[in-house]
C-alpha cells in the first residue's frame, strides 16, 4: 500500500503510506494522483488533506530510484504537484515529524499547509549533490522570502517547523490531533475562494542582484568540487529573475545535469553505504543488544583519553583505569584540555564541559571497573600487553560485560582466547584522534556473539561514529589497505618522485593528505615498527627502506619536528627538506635504479589501485561484507575525497577493466609482484561489472 484514501465528513484524507519515510516513489505518486482525482469526482467531498503514515510526512523523493526508469515515469513528482495545485478544491499539507525534499515541495504545491512543532522542514537536495527538483527552488523563496529560502536550499540543514511560520497556515500545540485538526482546519477553509498558489506571490527583494553576486562568490568560495551549491544559488536566482514557468523549467535542466554528475551519485552511495554498514546478514535488526550504561577505559594514553570522551560526549560515565598514577593524572588533564580547546571555539558550554567532566572517574584498581557494561583496553600495541590486561579483565569484570580491544591490527581471536568468555570479545578499532574522527572499526571475532556485535553497532550509533564491520585479519580492512598504498608510495620515491611531489598528486586527487605529510602526522616510526614486524614474519614481501632510512636518521614527523619534512613549532606547514631528498635520490643510485620522470597520473593509479585492489582482496575473503563498508571506511577514516565515493566506487566510475590494464601495466614494473590483480577483480572486470553492481 504506498497511499490510503479515506473521506472524513466532506473531508478526503490521502495519507502517503511508504515505509520508512513514505520516499515519493512511483507507486506513492500514483496512489496519490489517484487520490486527489477522486476526491475531485466526488461531490460530496468539499476539500484535501494529505499527510503521511509513520515517522514521516514524507523524506522526499525516492532516492533509490534515482538513474532508473521509475524515476522518469509518470506522474512524475511534477505533475503530482501540479495535480494538487491545479485542483479545483483546497487541498492542505498536514505535516509532522519529518517533510524533506519532494515532500516539503509537495506541501508547497497544496494551498494550505499545517503542522505539528518539532517536525524537521529541509530541501537537503544539495547534500545528495543535487538540488530541489519539484519546483523547490521557485516555490520557498515565494514563502520563506529569497535569503531564508536560499540558506535553506544551500545548506539543506532541516530546520524544525515552529521556526518557520510564514511557511504554515497553522502550527499546532505538541499534544494535539494533527489528522483532526486538519480536517476540521479543510472544513473551515472548503468554500474560500480563490485557492491561495504559492507560484502566484512575488519574491520582493530589492537590489537582489547584489544579494544574488554576493552569495555566488561565497557559494563559490566553500563549495570545493561539489557543482550543486552553485547551481542552487542560480535557480534560487530564477525565483527573482524569471517568470514562474521559466523558472521551474530553468531549474528541471539543472536538476536533470546533476543527477548525471558523479559527484552527485557518490554521495548519494555514500547516504546508502552510511546505512547499509550497520547490516550484518546474520544479525538481525531486531537482535536484543546489551544495555551500556557504564563504561571503562584500560589505558589513559592518547587513545585511550579520546575514547574517553566519546563516552562522555554520549553521556555515558566512564571510569579510566591506569597502572601508574601520573598517567592517569595526565590523561584526565589532557581529556579536560581538550574540552576546554572546545568551549573557547565556541562549540561547547563551559557547563557542559563540567557536566561531562563529572562522568568521569579514575582508578589504578582493576576492581573498580569489574560493574561496567563494557571495558575498552587501549594499551601498548603489543601482544604480551594485551595478554596481561584480557587475562585481568575475565577475572575481574562482572558476567556480561563486553570485552574490547582498541587493537588496530592484533589478532583478535588470539585476544579472546586469552579469556573465558571469547563471546564478549570484539574489537573496536578506534581512529586517531578518537573523539574526532568518525570510524569505528568494529572486528568481529569467530567467536563474537551476536547479541555483542549487534550491541557494539549500536554503541556506535550512539557515539555517533560510523561502524564497520570487520572480519579478522591483519590490520583489519584500513590498515590493510593502506599498507599496499604506503608500499607504492615508498616504491615511487626509488622509482625517481620526491615526496613533496606524491603528496602534491594525492591532495590534487582529493585526498585530504598525502602518504608522507601523513607518515609525518601520524609518526613514522608507527609504520617502521609495523614493517620490522613484516621483515621477520614475511620476508617475501618487498617493501621500500627509504622510510627506515628515514626513521634511522630519527626522523619520525611531526613529533620530532622534522619527518620527510621540516616543521616549525605551532606551523604544520610541511616544508621540503634538501638532506631527506638528497638521501632518497642516493637511495635510488644504491639500488642502481636509474630514476625517471613520474606522471602525476601514475603517482595517483598507483596509489588508489593499491588500494582498490586490497580492497577486492578484502571483499572476496569475506573480511568486509559488501565493497561499499570499504568505501565508508576509506571516506570517514582515512582522507579520502567523498566526491569520489570512496576506493570502490571510484574504480566502478574508471571501469574496472581499465583499472585491470593498469595494474597489468605496473605489474611489468619496478616491484611488478606487488601488483598481483586480486581475482575477484579480474572477474568483475571481465563481465565488466562493478564492486557496486547491484
Ligand atoms: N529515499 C529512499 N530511502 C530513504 C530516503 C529517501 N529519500 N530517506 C531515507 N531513506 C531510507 C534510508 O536509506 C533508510 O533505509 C531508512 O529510510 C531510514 O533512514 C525532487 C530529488 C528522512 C531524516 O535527502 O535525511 O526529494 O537503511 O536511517 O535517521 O527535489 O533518512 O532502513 O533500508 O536516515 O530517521 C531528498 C534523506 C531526496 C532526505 C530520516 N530527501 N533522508 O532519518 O532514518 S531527493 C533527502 C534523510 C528529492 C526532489 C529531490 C533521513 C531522514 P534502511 P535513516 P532517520
Amino acid at each position: 500500500m504506498t497511499a490510503e484514501y479515506q473521506v472524513h465528513g466532506a473531508v478526503a484524507v490521502i495519507t502517503l503510506n511508504n515505509p520508512p519515510v513514505n520516499g515519493m516513489g512511483l507507486e506513492t505518486r500514483t496512489a496519490a494522483v489517484k487520490g486527489i482525482q477522486r476526491a475531485l469526482a466526488d461531490d460530496a467531498v468539499k476539500a484535501i488533506v494529505i499527510t503521511g503514515a509513520g515517522k514521516a510526512f514524507s523524506g522526499g523523493a525516492d532516492i533509490k530510484e534515482f538513474n532508473t526508469p521509475k524515476a522518469l515515469t509518470e506522474p512524475s513528482l511534477h505533475t503530482l504537484i501540479a495535480t494538487a495545485e491545479s485542483a479545483t478544491k483546497p487541498v492542505v499539507a498536514a505535516i509532522h515529524s519529518v517533510c524533506m525534499g519532494g515532500g516539503l515541495e509537495l506541501s508547497l504545491g497544496c494551498h494550505y499547509r499545517v503542522a505539528m512543532p518539532g517536525a524537521q522542514i529541509a530541501l537537503p537536495e544539495v547534500k545528495l549533490g543535487l538540488l530541489p527538483g519539484a519546483g523547490g527552488t521557485q516555490r520557498l523563496p515565494r514563502v520563506l522570502g529569497l535569503e531564508p529560502a536560499l540558506n535553506m536550499i544551500v545548506s539543506g540543514t532541516p530546520v524544525p517547523s515552529e521556526q518557520l511560520p510564514a511557511l504554515f497556515d497553522e502550527i499546532y500545540a505538541a499534544d494535539v490531533d494533527l489528522l483532526q485538526s486538519a480536517v476540521a482546519f479543510a472544513e473551515k477553509i472548503a468554500d474560500v475562494r480563490p485557492l491561495p498558489k504559492v507560484r502566484e506571490r512575488k519574491v520582493d527583494y530589492p537590489n537582489h542582484e547584489a544579494f544574488l553576486q554576493f552569495s555566488r562568490n561565497t557559494v563559490k568560495a566553500m563549495a570545493g568540487p561539489f557543482p550543486a551549491p552553485l547551481e542552487c544559488v542560480e535557480t534560487v536566482a530564477a525565483s527573482v529573475t524569471m517568470k514562474f514557468e521559466d523558472g521551474l523549467k530553468f531549474e528541471r535542466e539543472r536538476f536533470l545535469h546533476l543527477i548525471q554528475t558523479t559527484e552527485s551519485k557518490a554521495l548519494r552511495h555514500a547516504f546508502f553505504a552510511e546505512r547499509m554498514a550497520s547490516k550484518v546478514p546474520d544479525v538481525p535488526a531486531d537482535t536484543p543488544v546489551r544495555t551500556i550504561q557504564r563504561a571503562a577505559i584500560v589505558g589513559a594514553g592518547t587513545m585511550g583519553g579520546g575514547i574517553a570522551m566519546n563516552f562522555l560526549n554520549a553521556g555515558i560515565p566512564v571510569t579510566l583505569l591506569e597502572t601508574r598514577q601520573e598517567a592517569l593524572d595526565k590523561g584526565i588533564a589532557t581529556i579536560r584540555k581538550n574540552y576546554e580547546n572546545t568551549v573557547k571555539k565556541g562549540k561547547l558550554t563551559a557547563e557542559k564541559l563540567e557536566q561531562r567532566m563529572g562522568l568521569l572517574n579514575s582508578t589504578l584498581a582493576y576492581e573498580d571497573i569489574a560493574g561496567a557494561d563494557i571495558v575498552v583496553e587501549a594499551v601498548f600495541e603489543d601482544m604480551g600487553v594485551k595478554e596481561a590486561v584480557f587475562r585481568k579483565l575475565d577475572e575481574v569484570m562482572k558476567p556480561g560485560a563486553i570485552l574490547a580491544t582498541n587493537t588496530s591490527t592484533l589478532d583478535v581471536d588470539q585476544i579472546a582466547a586469552f579469556t573465558g568468555r571469547p563471546q564478549d570479545v570484539i574489537g573496536t578499532h578506534f581512529f586517531s584522534p578518537a573523539n574526532v574522527m568518525k570510524l569505528l572499526e568494529i572486528v568481529r571475532g569467530s567467536q563474537t556473539g551476536k547479541d555483542v556485535l549487534a550491541t557494539a553497532l549500536a554503541l556506535s550509533r550512539k557515539l555517533k561514529k560510523t561502524g564497520v564491520v570487520s572480519g579478522v585479519c591483519d590490520g583489519f580492512i584500513g590498515n590493510r589497505m593502506i599498507e599496499q598504498y604506503s608500499r607504492q608510495a615508498g616504491f615511487l620515491l626509488e622509482e625517481g618522485a620526491l615526496p613533496e611531489q606524491v603528496d602534491k598528486a594525492a591532495e590534487k586527487f582529493g585526498f585530504a593528505m598525502g602518504p608522507f605529510r601523513m607518515g609525518d602526522l601520524a609518526g613514522n616510526d608507527i609504520g617502521w615498527a609495523i614493517r620490522k614486524r613484516r621483515y621477520v614474519e614475511k620476508p617475501e614481501i618487498s617493501y621500500s627502506r627509504t622510510a627506515d632510512l628515514l626513521c634511522e636518521m630519527g626522523r619520525y614527523g611531526q613529533k620530532t619536528g622534522a619527518g620527510w619534512y621540516d616543521y616549525k613549532p605551532g606551523d604544520r606547514t610541511a616544508y621540503p627538506n634538501a638532506q631527506v631528498n638528497a638521501m632518497i635520490v642516493q637511495h635510488s643510485a644504491d639500488l642502481g635504479i636509474g630514476r625517471r620522470k613520474i606522471s602525476d597520473k601514475e603517482i595517483v593509479e598507483r596509489l588508489v589501485y593499491a588500494l582498490v585492489n586490497e580492497g577486492a582482496l578484502i571483499l572476496e575473503e569475506g573480511v568486509a561484507l559488501r565493497a561499499s563498508d570499504i568505501d565508508m571506511v576509506y571516506l570517514t577514516g582515512y582522507g579520502f575525497p567523498l566526491y569520489r565515493g570512496g576506493p570502490m566506487f571510484y574504480a566502478d566510475t574508471v571501469g574496472l577493466p581499465n583499472v585491470l590494464a593498469a595494474i597489468h601495466q605496473y605489474a611489468r614494473g619496478h616491484h611488478g609482484e606487488a601488483w598481483q590483480p586480486a581475482p575477484l577483480l579480474v572477474k568483475l572486470a571481465e563481465a565488466n561489472l562493478g564492486f557496486n553492481s547491484k
